[in-house]
């Protein structure tokens, strides 16, 4: 008797026809074959032997070097599952659509099976996914972002409790790339891409989009959140939990090297992008990270913003789409001042200062999420880490204080739900467009995105001791333009009062938006801040919020009916205390 992942993998194989089927074992010397295979197939180059041990160069295709979001389905029964902030297709018509894709595609090709645990091996809150592919490239890289091989194969045993995944590169042609969730049958296919959350199906499509889906089904959350932990100088730990957009700095957080290290405060990592939450025996919410590894934007990342990510990177790493020195080292933008000489581009072509960045905007490092030398004692607690803080954010150059804190849960769904960002130099489209991104979970919600904030809520309602909610923007500039806050390391600044409000004696005010901390509640030694940066920092300005306010309404009318009641009386009791403020007042 075959069982069901052998039963699957049987049928994957007669209709992909591949000419080998290799079971991953996880083993060093399968990884080193991988390796070979990939840089036999032209595209992976080793890397320095002596500076970055273990380390290879991945070119993907050029037209294929980010997540493609248009090409992206939710396949529910029900249309309204799915909701509006997401692509729809019913599953049969996805599946009259991908079947002939896939029909043949891997044929003279080997067909790997990867089964991988998302979280610690040893916990109850992991989960088992099987991959089925034909790129050695993902092979490499879900060997470092989950626990892959036989430690999965044994935990599964003859269950057919587990994410199937079927990936397959098809042409790499644009018009013929699909990625597809099926959350009713636990299900992904995808096909035509072989770059990182389209072709990595632990991560955003099973971690976040069909996790999200079971997380709602059976009371637990699936968050596209950071996890780290504040030591104080007690020696206690303080684990928060933290949902950026994209471009706000949520790998740098994750890794902060703490401005008031020699005061005692240190930041530790448990992960830089998921976090899986599960109401603890002690009724705290209690998170593990899904991943095992980083898969992290390279340019931009140097030794002032990152210098742990940097000190990690060094041995086993993949980076994909980076610049390559004379040296056999990557490179990219950011990384130091000075473009080394006579370097190839992120697609091997020779470069010079006038031929555009060196490497992709979106070229990435996958490393070991161990070798990090921040990574906390209990990264991999089976029981997770108990979460006291939940931090939202986003980039807004005028708006949003420094920090504030939700009056309750209730409030801070209400802001998390209707958190944004402006856009960036490096986001593509227009510059400082605001544009909403409800948990940082717009691109990774399986289901109806009315239906999440409901859970949230109903979660609130469930978790004896919630984290308490606070919302940051490092990012607010002065009528300079310039930044008023200092941002990185000094950022520990801000998670210390959030650990003093938590342990109820920070000094804070009520504003309409929330409760925000005094002037001088922040401890600023060491910093030139003064004491009139800070006011306007953590200033609350009405009209600017009565603005925000009505956006904030048009935004959730594309809910319709199903937006729960309890953001609607949110919203109205914002307006009622923005409208209570004396005009002209800050
Ligand atoms: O490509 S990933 O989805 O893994 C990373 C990202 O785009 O956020
Ligand atoms: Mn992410």
């Amino acid at each position: 008797m075959s069982t069901p992942l052998e039963q699957w993998v049987d049928s994957v194989a007669r209709l992909t026809r591949p000419a080998k089927i290799m079971w991953c074992s996880g083993s060093e010397e399968e990884a080193a074959r991988i390796q070979e295979q990939m840089i036999r197939e032209g595209h992976t180059v080793p890397l320095n032997d002596k500076t970055y041990p273990n380390c290879h160069l991945h070119r993907s295709d050029p037209s294929d070097v980010a997540r493609t979001e248009k090409v992206t389905f939710i396949c529910t029964r029900d249309r309204e599952n799915a909701g509006p902030t997401n692509n729809w297709m019913a599953p049969a018509d996805a599946k009259n659509t991908l079947t002939p894709l896939f029909d043949g595609s891997m044929k003279g090709r080997t067909m790997y099976v990867i089964p991988y645990i998302m979280g610690p091996s040893a916990s109850p809150q992991s989960r088992i996914g099987v991959e089925l592919t034909d790129s050695a490239y993902v092979v490499a890289n879900m060997r470092i972002m989950s626990r892959m091989g036989n430690v999965a194969l044994a935990r599964l045993g003859n269950s057919d409790d587990f994410v199937p995944g079927l990936h397959s590169l098809g042409d790499l042609s644009p018009d013929r790339r699909f990625i597809a969730h099926f959350p009713e049958e636990k299900l992904i296919w995808s096909i035509g891409s072989g770059y990182g959350g389209n072709a990595l199906l632990g991560k955003k499509c099973f971690a976040l989009r069909i996790a999200s889906w079971m997380a709602h089904e059976q009371g637990w959350m699936a968050e596209h959140m950071l996890i780290l932990g504040l030591e104080a100088p007690s020696g206690k730990v303080t684990y928060m939990a933290a949902a950026f957009p994209s471009a706000c700095g949520k790998t740098n957080l994750a890794m902060m090297v703490s401005a008031l290290e020699n005061e005692g405060y240190r930041v530790w990592t448990i992960g830089d992008d998921i976090s899986w939450m599960q109401i603890g025996p002690d009724g705290y919410l209690h998170a593990i990270n899904p991943e095992a590894g980083f898969f992290g934007v390279a340019p931009g990342t140097n030794e002032k913003t990152n210098p742990n990510v940097m000190a990690a990177l060094r041995k086993n790493t993949i980076f994909t789409n980076t610049a390559l020195t004379t040296r056999n080292e990557p490179w990219w933008e950011g990384m130091d001042h000075n473009p080394p000489a006579d370097m190839l581009d992120w697609q091997g072509r020779p470069w010079s200062s006038s031929s555009g960045p060196a490497a992709q905007a979106n070229s990435r490092y996958t490393v070991p999420a161990v070798q990090t030398p921040s990574i906390s004692p209990r990264w991999e607690d089976p029981g997770g880490v108990p979460i006291s803080a939940f931090i939202l954010g986003g980039r807004r150059a005028r708006l949003a204080p420094l920090v504030y804190e939700a009056t309750s849960w209730q409030h801070g769904v209400y802001i998390a739900a209707t958190m944004a960002s402006e856009t960036t130099a490096a986001t593509t489209g227009a510059v400082g467009v605001t544009r909403r991104d409800p948990m940082a979970m717009l691109p990774f919600c399986g289901y109806n995105m009315a239906d999440y904030f409901g859970h949230w809520l109903e979660m609130g309602r469930n978790i004896p001791h919630p984290p308490k909610i606070f919302h940051v923007n490092w990012f607010r500039k002065g009528d300079d333009g310039k930044f008023l806050w200092p941002g990185y390391g000094e950022n520990v600044r801000v998670l210390k009062w959030m650990l003093e409000r938590i342990e109820g004696h920070a000094a804070a005010t009520e504003t309409p938006i929330g409760i925000v901390p005094t002037p001088d509640a922040l401890t600023l030694d060491g910093l030139s801040v003064t004491r009139k940066t800070m006011e306007e920092l953590l200033s609350v300005d009405p009209a600017a919020w009565t603005k925000e306010h009505a956006d904030v309404g048009t935004f959730f009318q594309g809910f319709g009916e199903r937006l729960p009641a309890e953001l609607r009386d949110e919203h109205r009791r914002l307006g009622e205390r923005l409208r209570r403020v004396p005009t002209g007042s800050k």
